[in-house]
Order: structure tokens, then sequence, then C-alpha cells
């Protein structure tokens, strides 16, 4: 992959000037505007994962509405047959980003294969995605999300493969999440230079609206996210990490507190913004870890780096490693700098 092509160079402007309140699409397109030999390809994609993001909004919040509604699996009261609610968030990011020709491919969660969006040779991307993250918390009214990476196809030449998306997370262009939470949230990066923006959208104006600008994760934090009903499966690292972290000891502030809701988005996000150590490690009963590398990991890693913050197996960074399948699994660390550290060195055995 070249490093002078126009798209790979995409970034929004300076985060040092305020922007506080501008539109998702407006931000967007000052970042092309930033970048003059821009196509306008990216900045189309990325407003089709934009407009995904409220269609799929939309449906979230009537959710609770399911047996009237729908989108619950079962047949509904007219005696038909109704989507789950993951089934149309996959299909509403399908369908909108196969309504522009930018997009070749896509990767999902909800997909045992690709899907070949577009044959036309300018078709420069590829995305990845979890539709609907979270997915058993639907049904109890808790926080889902939707998370997604951008990627650029190494040959735009023939057509797309598998092979196309075994690239490592550092070669995103983009990543970002949505949060469906008390108020929808999309978070999005185009990497260390551009870094991280949240937007809230306002469903009366049907608008994402820049809420949290350059968002910085904290060097450290006072929170630890895991779930702890694997602790016996844990390997003798983890469950010492976990044990120290629990401890009481004033001078380096412990114990953590422990947040846990078993959504990723949402346990991410406040990682995100509080600080503090995400961490769903590899245990007897998943060796290879639980979370997806390519859509769960990756895009959470490149966030996390573009904030300040560190995404790691444990032993070493998630965004080196080469994929080798579409649903490969990894043990999945994400947090402050201070709170990675910490755990890598239980993981090496120096603590
Ligand atoms: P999903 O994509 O099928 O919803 O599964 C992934 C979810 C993550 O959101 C979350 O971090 C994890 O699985 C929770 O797993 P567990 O219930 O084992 O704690
Ligand atoms: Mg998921």
């Amino acid at each position: 992959m070249s490093n002078d092509s126009p798209v790979l160079s995409w970034k929004s402007p300076a985060p040092t000037d305020s922007r506080a309140g501008i539109t998702l699409e407006t931000y967007i397109l000052e970042g092309m505007m930033g970048f003059p030999a821009a196509s306008g390809a990216f900045t189309s994609l990325l407003n089709q994962i934009g407009l995904a993001a409220k269609l799929i909004t939309s449906k979230v919040r009537r959710a609770g509405l399911a047996n009237i509604l729908g989108y619950t699996g079962e047949t509904n009261v007219q005696g038909e047959q109704v989507q789950k609610l993951d089934e149309v968030a996959n299909e509403t990011l399908i369908a909108s980003l196969g309504r522009r020709r930018h997009c070749a491919a896509i990767a999902s969660e909800e997909m045992e294969e690709i899907k070949i969006l577009s044959t036309d040779p300018r078709a420069k991307y590829v995305v990845v995605f979890d539709p609907l993250d979270g997915s058993s918390n639907i049904d109890v009214n808790i926080s889902i999300g939707t998370i997604f990476g951008v990627l650029r196809r190494p040959d735009t030449g023939g057509i797309v493969t598998e092979a196309d998306f075994l690239t490592p997370g550092k070669d995103l262009l983009a990543a970002g999440y949505v949060l469906y939470g008390s108020s929808t949230m999309l978070v999005i990066s185009t990497g260390v230079e551009g870094g991280v923006h949240g937007f809230t959208y306002d469903p009366t104006v049907g608008e994402f609206f820049l809420s949290h600008e350059n968002i910085r994760i904290p060097e450290r934090g006072k929170t630890y996210s895991i779930n702890e009903g694997n602790t016996a499966a844990w390997t003798d690292e983890v469950k010492r990490w976990n044990a120290w972290i629990k401890e009481e000891d004033k001078e380096t502030d412990r114990p953590y507190g422990c947040r846990y809701v078993g959504t990723l988005v949402a346990d991410a996000h406040r990682t995100l913004l509080k600080g503090g150590i995400f961490a769903y490690p590899a245990d007897k009963k998943a060796r290879g870890g639980k979370l997806r590398l390519l859509y769960e990991a990756n895009p959470f890693a490149f966030i996390f780096e573009a904030a300040g913050g560190k995404a790691s197996t444990g032993r070493e960074r998630i965004l080196d490693i080469v994929p080798e399948a579409l649903h490969q699994r990894v043990p999945l660390v994400l947090g402050s700098p201070h709170d990675v550290d910490v755990f890598e060195q239980f993981m090496r055995g120096d603590r």
C-alpha cells in the first residue's frame, strides 16, 4: 500500500480548532476539503455509514415494541415470520453501503462469507462490521452497538476475495462505533492525526452533532471491566492480575471499581471516556479469546490508540496481528496506557 495515495492521507482538520456542534456530515466533508485531491469516495462511504447508523437507531429505539412491531425472530400477531434486530441492522448496513459504488465488499459478524457490493474497478474500499454488538442485551433493554472499520483494498484489480480483508488493523483508514445507549452516539477516528471524535444523535432533528471533540483517554483509570464469572477458566496470570486490582492499597489507589455490561461497545466506550481497563482474555473455554479480530478488536484498537490508549492481546499489539481468517478470535485488552502496561506485566510474569 502506498503512503502518498490521496485517499490514505484523508484526515480531519487539526483537532485544535474547536468545531463543537458541527454535524457528522460537515465533519466528514471538512475532512475531505482538507485534502483537495480526495475523490469524494471515502467521504461518501463514511456518510453512508452515518446514514445506516440513523436507520439502525430508529429500529433499535422501537425494539421494546418487538412483540407488536417484530424484530423477535418469532412470528408476529399476523402470523408472519419477523426478522431479528441483528439481521435488520446487517441488512441496513449492506443496503446503505451498496447504494454507492465505492464499497467493493463487506465482511460482517452476521455472515459466514464476504459479500461483494460493487464490481466497479474504482471501488477502492472494503468495510468490516459487527452490525449489532451485545445482542444478548437486546431483550433486556441494555445498551447495544454497531462496530465498523474501513480498509483500502490492497489491489483494486480483479474480484474481491477474502484475502482483501486479511490486513492488520494498523492499515485501517477509519474505524468507529455507534452506541445505542441513553442517547445514541457515533464515535469515529481516521487515526492518530485526525483524533477521535464523538457525535451525539438528536432524534428530533435526525442529525449527529459533534459533542465529544478530540477524545483522549486518561493515562490511568479506576475501573476494570471483565466477565468475572469466567474466573475458574482463567489462566494463573489473569487470576493474579485480577486479585491485584482488587487488593486494598491506598498508595496505588486500589482496589479499582468493577463495571461490566457485556456489550463490548458499552464497556469500551466507558473505558475510553473514563479510563481504566477492559479485558476479555483467553481462557480454558475460549483458548483464542472470544472477541473477533477483524470487526471487534481491530476497530477498537485503532480508536484507543488514536485517543492515546493501548490495545493488546496481553502479550502483543492488536493492530500488528496479521489476520488469517475472517472470523478469527483474539484475546482483547483495551484501556489507559498505564493499566494495559500493568496487565501485560502480569502476563509476562514480571509481577
Ligand atoms: P456478540 O457480538 O454476539 O454480541 O458478542 C460479543 C459480546 C461483546 O459485546 C461482549 O464484550 C462479550 O460478547 C460478552 O461476552 P460474555 O457474555 O461472555 O461476557
Ligand atoms: Mg459483537
